[in-house]
């Protein structure tokens, strides 16, 4: 039950990041093909994710980038640096943890030098023993000095206003966004 949940939130928020970036431009980079492949079911955690487009990446080790996000946010891309092969990009990636759904987001430089952004997807079928990026640890070292002294409550009645906010406009526009995917 607890992993149906999660599906559906992951689902919810691939949904989000595809409606927020929907419809490029034509002369952008189109991803063509990766490895794994969208989907894939591995026994084994890739060391690696390479992302084949239709054209060639532009080398910026600042602007291509990918990040893998397991179970509860947990992130398990390598700190290495991306290789531009013309078309083709590959990041290093931890070994695994937990046998679950794991989503791969990139960006990267396209051709015409405008940043593409997707996502992709693929299932560890065994675990391994990996163990995630410690960004989780960075990222709430950064909110804690960036959020100074403003006190857990106010984060979580704000969080709570936003959304019944939410509710309240979609029962105002009268279902709003019950596509099912
Ligand atoms: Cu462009």
């Amino acid at each position: 039950m607890r992993r149906v949940v999660s599906l559906l939130l992951t689902g919810l928020v691939a949904g989000a990041v595809a409606l927020g970036t929907a419809a490029p431009a034509l002369a952008h980079n189109v991803l063509v093909g990766s490895d794994p492949k969208d989907g894939a079911r591995l026994d084994a955690g890739p060391a690696a994710i390479t992302l084949t487009f239709d054209q060639p990446v532009q080398a910026g080790e600042k602007f291509n980038t990918v990040t893998v996000t397991g179970p509860e946010g947990t992130r398990w891309e390598a700190d290495g640096e991306p290789t531009v092969r013309n078309s083709s990009v590959t990041f290093p990636v931890r070994p695994l943890g937990p046998a679950a759904e794991y989503v791969v987001g990139y960006r990267v430089l396209s051709a015409d030098g405008h940043p593409v952004t997707g996502s992709l997807r693929f299932t560890l079928t065994k675990a391994g023993d990996g163990t995630p990026a410690p960004a989780a640890a960075a990222e709430q070292d950064q909110e804690g000095t960036s959020s100074g002294g403003v006190p857990i409550w106010v984060w979580i009645v704000g969080a709570a206003v936003l959304l019944g906010g939410g509710a309240f406009l979609a029962l105002r526009v009268g279902g709003g966004e019950s596509s099912g995917r």
